[in-house]
């Protein structure tokens, strides 16, 4: 009998457009785990939608998501790739779970936090909630291995605590998930400021590199990349700038820091930027000039996410199943 192989789930929101840091920190890895697991990757809109999004743009990026990680090299036919509103088993099973979380929980986590400061008498409810329907997401697919960084721990801790607390209420229903801690996951910092992460929805601009930035801002936005007047590239958290960037190179060339700082002995900031965003223009071309092809292709597109939608709906309606009549809801 063929051996189950270890379920993935991951996704990433189009709550703005990807930057290099969604491209290393995630897709880039992604595609090397297709082969040994059964991958579940979505577009998560439903996430997207905790903080106000402009529909138009939010369609935009949902579909040029999608092209991403396909032109990164996410095969179709051998991973799960889907839209999450498209699965309507998300939303009921975070409801169901929602009911069994404790607002202590929820407003512990250090990202409600951080995003609820400046929002005064308007943070929505769906932003304090965000963990749960993370944590149905997870739980819904029996996943084994979720990767993460280091900013989605917390709720990845969560996810497993309602999951166990599911299972110790009823009985056994979800398999408890463990992060994916990928050795060459680089965390990718802000250029501007290298002490917080490079997120896409930073206001200045300057701050991240886009996967869609043509190659021209690329090089500027790396030449303009916050550095030190040491004048050495090493490895060290007494140069952040340069740390990020030596992160960087490494996770597009596979080398380690030290060769990276071997090679740039004796050399200035100017020869070691210069190669950072060459490195970075020849990284992203191919993947843009394909986003661009699929992105005419609407219909290939369509059927993508279709055929997702139909694979993920099963598996994701075989666990709501079992939750709605462990918690004694009848069956429909
Ligand atoms: N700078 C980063 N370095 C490494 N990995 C990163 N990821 C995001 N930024 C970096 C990884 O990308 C995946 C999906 O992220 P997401 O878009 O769903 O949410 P996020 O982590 O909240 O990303 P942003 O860009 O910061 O979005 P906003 O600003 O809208 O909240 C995750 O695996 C994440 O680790």
């Amino acid at each position: 009998m063929e051996e189950r192989k270890k379920v993935i789930f991951s996704g990433i929101k189009p709550s703005g457009e990807l930057t290099l840091g969604n491209y290393l920190g995630a897709i880039k890895n992604w595609v090397k785990l297709q082969d040994e697991y059964d991958c579940y990757f979505c577009v998560a809109d439903l996430h997207a939608i905790t903080v106000r999004q402009e529909p138009k743009d939010l369609r935009r990026r949902t579909l040029e998501i999608l092209s991403i990680y396909i032109a990164a090299g996410i095969e179709p036919k051998k991973n799960t790739m889907f839209i999450q509103s498209h699965v309507p088993a998300h939303c009921e099973a975070s409801w169901l779970l929602t009911c069994s979380t404790y607002m202590g929980e929820l407003s512990r986590m250090t990202q409600y936090k951080d995003k609820s400061k400046n929002m005064g008498d308007s943070i929505s409810a769906g932003l304090f909630n965000y963990p749960v329907l993370m944590a149905a997401d997870i739980l819904l697919y029996n996943t084994d291995l979720v990767p993460v960084g280091k900013d989605q721990k917390q709720h990845l801790e969560l996810a497993r605590d309602i999951g166990e607390r599911f299972n110790n209420l009823y009985s056994p229903t979800f398999t408890i998930p463990d992060g994916y801690i990928s050795t060459s996951a680089a965390k990718i910092m802000d250029l501007q400021d290298p002490s917080k992460k490079m997120s896409k929805s930073e206001e200045n601009p300057n701050g991240y590199i886009l996967i869609m930035d043509p190659p021209e801002v690329i090089r500027k936005k790396v030449s303009r990349a916050v550095t030190d007047s040491i004048g050495e590239v090493n490895y060290t958290d007494d140069q952040p700038g340069v740390k990020n960037l030596i992160n960087i190179l490494s996770a597009i060339k596979s080398l380690s820091p030290e060769e990276i700082v071997e090679f740039y002995k004796g050399k200035g900031y100017a020869d070691f930027k210069r190669d950072v965003a060459e490195a970075i223009v020849s990284e992203l071309e191919p993947v843009q000039k394909k986003v661009t092809e699929l992105l005419t292709n609407k219909d290939y597109l369509e059927s993508i996410y279709k055929a997702g939608a139909e694979k993920a709906n099963y598996v994701s309606m075989k666990t709501l199943r079992k939750m709605q009549k462990k918690i004694g809801l009848i069956q429909r």
